[in-house]
């Protein structure tokens, strides 16, 4: 590890740092005069230095190492840090109609300056690091980098896993590539001989973007999206505002690669809301003979036309970032086989008496002792021995948000183009939400205007990936809503853009997906997870042309019988259930459409007043 444990003013000075690039050193001056860390390190992402770190945690009492899978460990957080903070989470355009309505936003200026009182003398008795990333392959046409500087270790491991971390990216920095500047500090300075928590944040929390200089601000909190800079912050923030002026698309977004049992081979995105089955559909296994599926990516896709007049997709991560409950060998098994071979960083779950982890879902029957999330003793009864209830009993033994961060190399089915720099070409984009009712199990649209239609008025369930209430539906324009950097209405306006731009033909179809329809009694209607490969066959077959479909008011369903439901045990009714188009609940869903529409405001384009009118008099409204 490049350690370079000299005093601060030497560090400053310039001694030990792997580049000369003038830029990039005068800004971890300006951030170390600023912050004032006890010492500066440049991360390069090597082995030596993830053992170095690893066991700096586990001294520091930050993580544990996990005696049951190798080189494994798990962190249990602050209580007050588990999950995204967006009511923390600002867009600092120029301008604030730039922000549009959907995002909070201050005046750069005003925001700079409240940022530079908090990070004043904020890494006093900390470590300052300095890592240089990439997001995306280092040999993409122009390379997407970034140098996160952080006095986080956590952060720093995790961005190992996460992104392409090392000295290459300082080459291309070094080269003149374009970088983006992400600051991020958990708010958590040291006095002389005090001592650290094992989980230092801040309750004073910002997740800053400021889109026009592409740079990220970031303080108080060490979760994930608040921190890993280059997953969210970037690649979906700042990545979006790019992608606009640019004309390509940064999207929430799983890729997969889909090969029919003919050997005919599709690639899927879909874009589901946080923990609403992204990483599931991305690494899932078929029920049905002879398909087969290999995953790109789990979250985050960049879209960019190909010189054929294609959409390609690459993801930009490195890693997984996977929510742990639900996940076990019935439901996903490869994600499993993933974190198996260890390398992997685990937060928030449950530790179990030999030394591996356990979350709700991953198998049938928790273990007879856990210690949860919280750092206490659990039971299945909530009773310790003596018969006493404990203090855990009667809440999940892992957090709703608990997390797997892990190689995406690691995956035993990634694709062979994962790391591809041009990426994959789309046939069929997925939009799908989490509704107990209204939203069929997979509707069609007519055509890419009609597609985002769909994709501007996804609504969805709230979940614990964000602080908050859980379960409230709210819209969630193609799961973006957190992550848009700039105004939504310009964002709907860009994808009709993208689509008038290219030959119809050649644009991926559009389908609307609804894994989580409840039935009277509240159970799921639909089995879901591998049996999900119905549905993506029925949506290969529309692509050919072979699969029926009957019109709705909402878009195009499957016909009687086209779904390929065979040997799946619902009954005709369960599956027509599923499948319903109810027009009295759509009908419900018009005022909800009109008030997103109206909340957004002005730069909603006419295309998509024009959808809403026509599905108005479909329904027999207007
Ligand atoms: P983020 O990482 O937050 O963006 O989430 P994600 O979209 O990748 O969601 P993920 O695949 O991790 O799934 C979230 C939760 O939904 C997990 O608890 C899953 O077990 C559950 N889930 C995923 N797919 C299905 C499905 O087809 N049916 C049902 N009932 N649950 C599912
Ligand atoms: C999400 O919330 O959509 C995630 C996890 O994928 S985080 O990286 O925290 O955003
Ligand atoms: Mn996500």
């Amino acid at each position: 590890m490049t350690l370079v444990d000299t005093p601060l003013e030497e560090s400053i000075g310039r001694q030990g740092a792997p580049t000369s690039d003038p830029a990039l050193l005068a800004w971890v001056a300006e951030v170390a005069a600023l912050t004032r860390p006890d010492r500066i390190v440049w991360a390069n992402g090597s082995d030596a230095e993830w053992k170095a770190l690893t066991d700096q945690l586990v001294d520091a009492g930050t993580i544990t190492r996990l005696q049951a899978k190798p080189d494994s460990f798990l962190a249990l957080s602050d209580p007050i840090d588990v999950a995204r903070v967006e009511d923390r989470t600002f867009i600092c355009s120029v301008d604030e109609a730039d922000a549009g309505a959907t995002n909070n936003w201050m005046d750069p200026a005003l925001m700079k300056q409240i940022m530079t009182g908090l990070y004043d003398g904020c890494m006093r008795g900390r470590t300052m690091y300095v890592v240089p990333f990439c997001m995306g392959p280092f040999d993409a046409p122009v390379p997407k980098l970034g140098v996160e500087i952080t006095d986080s270790e956590y952060v720093v491991i995790s961005m190992k896993i996460m992104t392409r971390l090392g000295h290459k990216a300082i080459e291309l920095i070094e080269a003149g590539q374009p970088w983006v500047k992400a600051l991020h500090s958990l708010g958590a300075p040291l006095r002389p001989g005090q001592a650290d928590v094992a989980w230092p944040c801040n309750e004073t929390k910002y997740i800053v973007q400021f889109p026009e200089e592409r740079a990220i601000w970031s303080f108080g909190s060490g979760y994930g999206g608040n921190a890993l800079l280059g997953k969210k912050c970037y690649s979906l923030r700042i990545a979006s505002a790019m992608a606009r002026d640019e004309g390509w698309l940064a999207e929430h977004m799983l890729i997969m690669k889909l090969t029919s049992p003919e050997q005919q081979v599709h690639y899927v995105a879909a874009a589901f809301p946080s923990a609403c089955g992204k990483t599931n559909l991305a690494m899932m296994e078929p029920t049905i003979p002879g398909w087969k599926v290999e995953t790109l990516g789990d979250d985050i896709a960049w879209m960019t036309f190909g010189k054929d007049g294609r959409l390609y997709a690459v993801n930009p991560e490195y890693g997984l970032f996977g929510v742990a409950p639900g996940t076990g060998w019935a439901t996903n098994p490869n994600a499993m086989r993933t974190i198996e071979q260890g390398h992997s960083l685990f937060t928030n779950v449950a530790l179990t008496d030999d030394g591996d982890v356990w979350w709700e879902g991953m198998t049938d029957e928790p273990p007879a002792h856990l210690i949860d999330w919280r750092g206490r003793d659990w039971t299945p009864s909530g009773l310790d021995a003596d018969g006493n209830t404990l203090a855990s009993a009667g809440s999940p033994a892992a957090h709703p948000n608990s997390r797997f961060c892990t190689p995406i190399t690691q995956c035993p089915i990634l694709a062979d183009e994962y790391a591809d720099s041009v990426g994959v070409p789309i046939s069929a984009i997925l939009f799908g939400g989490r509704r107990k009712t209204t939203v069929p199990l997979v509707t069609q649209s007519r055509d890419w205007q009609q597609g985002v239609f769909m994709g501007a008025t996804l609504s969805s369930e709230t979940t614990a990936a964000a602080t908050g209430a859980v379960g409230v539906v709210r819209r969630d324009p193609m799961a973006m809503l957190p992550f848009i950097g700039y105004d939504a209405g310009d964002y709907f306006a860009h994808w009709i853009d993208v689509g008038k731009g290219a030959d119809a033909d050649k644009l991926p179809k559009i389908f609307y997906v609804n894994w989580f329809r409840r039935d009277a009694d509240g159970g799921f209607l639909w089995p879901g997870f591998g049996e999900n490969s119905r549905v993506l066959k029925w949506i290969v077959e529309r692509l050919d042309g072979s699969a029926a479909a009957v019109e709705t008011p909402i878009g195009h369903v499957p016909a009687p019988g086209a779904l390929d439901v065979d040997g799946l045990g619902l009954t005709v009714e369960q599956i027509e259930a599923a499948l319903a188009v109810s027009p009295e609940e759509w009908a419900a869903e018009i005022p909800l459409i009109e008030e997103w529409f109206e909340h957004i405001g002005d730069t909603v384009p006419s295309t998509l007043r024009d959808e809403l009118q026509s599905l108005k008099l479909r329904l027999g409204q207007g």
